[in-house]
């Protein structure tokens, strides 16, 4: 036997019967508020618990979420059905379909809630068949339009026991939601209680959330633990995605938290405030005309994501503008951050609150770079890891597609397919747009080849000025591509890059420079020029940097060249001098091999760092 969470949400015009019903069906009032009580209206949300039992025997914890209905409460209604399962539609068989049963339509229908049943209530009241097709006409074309619908009266008793089995029904045929492991609790109150401190409490969805995990409250990014988690009244260990979940967080302050305000895990990308959406107007619009519903470029706007409200200022392409029924891309800039997934639904009001405008559906929540197609399949991992790593040219595996609704297994494993159909180049820690990675690693094969035609003499591109000559910023992309390379026919010898068949050989006509810059080398073995008049031409530098790169001259310092033979000669003798006579200052040891000071300190110092002697004062041993 399993345990199945979901979430049911009321919705309908007010004083239609909701938080009646609520309490029939559960046996709690939904309204809690003194105000409430005095105006016998509800003003905020209000919550009750509903357990059944399904056919098949699973049990079935539903929450409930009971909503206001008076217009000047759209606000709190739009919060508390943020990510619903299910929503519990209620029409007054003596009032008929009324304005806010159309507006909380829209908003369910803005939200992607695709299950609804309907109470057609007060039906002691009359009226019945009359608004049984009134409500079959509004719903028709819309996700609801093959809802059932159950007459209740809470008066009389009469249909309260069907609509528990219909909820039943319907909730046994739904899929619970998913856990990604991307657990968001988006906020819906936050209270102290005496002796345990802040409370927050709204609906889990995406993944869990386990007592004692350490979680981060956006958009104020403030870290903290869980002490204890509750579902409807019951400790828990680990809450699921479709519950009610109250979390204690004793270390927060309630001043610090609010209404709107998402608890997740650290590490799955932050809260932004620039969005790019696919938002879509009310056909219902088109019969008014009233300014406020004007959607275009600056215009302001509530957007509701969650159980947040933000201000928002909306742009469209240029000139852009949306009329009633249209659906566009637009760009969204919000007064504050919210922490949205690709995919995420929201609602638009109107910028006095007064009316539902349309809604819309996040493409890109990181959105400040050029439009994603617009007929992307949001529901398809693939596409949208093709989108993502196409508009960027490439993408940092691990941030790739964290604000989505896939697990990050579904993402690396879509990853590893697309790399296996060759659409999509993975190394290291990046994935790239196969033609990106062409391009760029073709310039990369350029300019190493070029540098071994025009300085055969060198043993291959320096790395730092091939990164600079691509302009790549991103260190990691940098590194993969060196990486990608050397799976090839390329191969990495300390700062440099090379072809794996380059061998690096002086052209013939500076050959005598080479001649006579071994021979200066040579003449006083151990007291040889300075670099510096060694290098008295462009090409004798091309010759000291060829011999170097080759390992036949060593560099012991800027302006100090010994070949490699007699830095060996020098190095043998200055242990032998020392092994013989026991520690010895430079002055003895210059002698001795019969070289200056300006050769023997920085040869020692060289000798120091590869552990051959060890300064003790200022003498030499050996270690
Ligand atoms: N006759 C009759 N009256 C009902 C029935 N259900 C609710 N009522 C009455 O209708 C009034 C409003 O009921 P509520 O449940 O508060 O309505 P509501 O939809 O929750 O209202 P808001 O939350 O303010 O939108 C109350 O006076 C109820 O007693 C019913 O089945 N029959
Ligand atoms: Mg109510």
């Amino acid at each position: 036997m399993t345990t199945r969470h979901f979430i049911i949400a009321t919705a309908g015009h007010v004083d239609h019967g909701k938080s009646a019903l609520v309490k029939a069906l559960t046996g709690t009032d939904p309204d809690r508020l003194p105000e409430e009580k005095k105006r016998q209206i509800t003003i905020d949300l209000g919550f009750a618990a509903l357990d059944v039992t399904a056919p098949n025997g699973d049990k079935i914890q539903a929450g409930i979420v009971d909503v206001p209905g008076h217009e000047d409460f759209v606000r709190n209604m739009i919060a508390g059905v943020g990510s619903i399962d299910l929503a519990l539609f209620v029409v007054a068989a003596d009032d008929g379909w009324m304005p806010q049963s159309e507006e909380h339509l829209q908003i369910l229908n803005y939200l992607g809630v695709q299950r609804a049943v309907i109470a057609l209530t007060k039906s002691d009241l009359g009226g019945i068949d009359l608004v049984t097709n009134q409500i079959r006409e509004r719903l028709a074309g819309t996700p609801f339009a093959d809802s059932p619908i159950v007459n209740t009266s809470v008066r009389t008793g009469t249909g309260v026991e069907n609509l528990i089995n219909t909820l039943t029904t319907q909730l046994a045929r739904t899929e619970p939601q998913r856990d990604i492991q991307k657990p968001r609790l988006f906020i819906d109150r936050v209270f102290t209680l005496r002796g345990i401190g802040t409370v927050v409490t709204g609906t889990l969805t995406g993944g869990s959330l386990r007592r004692g995990e350490q979680i981060v409250v956006y958009p104020a990014n403030l870290e903290t633990r869980i002490r204890s988690i509750q579902s409807h009244g019951h400790e828990l260990e680990v809450a699921h995605p479709g519950m009610r979940t109250a979390i204690n967080l004793p270390d927060l302050r309630v001043d610090q938290i609010k209404r709107g305000d998402v608890v997740t895990l650290p590490g799955h990308g932050m809260p932004t405030s620039t969005l790019i959406v696919r938002v879509e107007k009310s056909p219902a619009l088109n019969r008014d005309k009233t300014a406020a519903y004007l959607m275009k470029n600056g215009s302001s706007i509530y957007v509701h994501h969650g159980a947040s409200r933000v201000a928002a200022r909306i742009r469209f392409g240029e000139n852009g503008s949306l009329e009633a029924g249209e659906k566009k891309i637009a760009h969204l800039k919000l007064a504050s951050p919210i922490f949205a997934f690709i995919g995420d639904r929201f609602v638009v009001r109107d910028s006095s609150e007064q009316h539902t405008i349309g809604g819309g559906i996040v493409l890109d929540p990181d959105g400040d770079k050029e439009l994603l197609a617009s007929n992307i399949a949001l529901d398809s991992v693939d596409a949208l890891l093709r989108a993502t790593v196409a508009r960027q040219g490439f993408a940092h595996r691990e941030s790739l597609l964290s604000k989505s609704r896939f697990s990050a297994d579904e993402i690396s494993d879509a990853l590893k397919n697309l790399k296996k159909k060759g659409e999509i180049f993975v190394c290291q820690q990046i994935a790239a747009d196969y033609d990106f990675w062409r391009k760029l690693r073709a310039q990369a094969i350029g300019l190493i080849e070029k540098t071994h035609k025009n300085s055969p003499e060198r043993a291959g591109i320096d790395l730092g000025e091939l990164r600079s000559a691509l302009r790549i910023q991103e260190s990691e992309v940098f590194e993969s591509l060196v990486a990608d390379l050397c799976n090839g026919d390329f191969v990495r010898k300390g700062s440099v890059i090379a072809s794996n068949s380059h061998r690096a050989t002086l052209p013939k006509q500076i050959q005598p420079v080479e001649k006579r810059i071994r021979e200066a080398l040579t003449a006083q073995p151990f007291d040889p020029p300075s670099r510096k008049a060694i290098e008295s031409d462009p090409q004798a530098r091309q010759v000291v940097r060829f011999l170097i790169e080759n390992g036949q001259v060593t560099e012991l310092a800027l302006d100090v060249l010994l070949s490699r033979e007699n830095f060996e000669r020098m190095k043998s003798q200055v242990a032998e001098f020392i092994s013989k006579n026991g520690p010895a200052t430079v002055s003895e040891l210059r002698q001795a091999l019969g070289s200056s000071r300006r050769i023997m300190v920085p040869l020692l110092e060289r000798l120091d760092r590869d552990g051959v002697t060890r300064r003790v004062g200022d003498k030499r041993c050996l270690r």
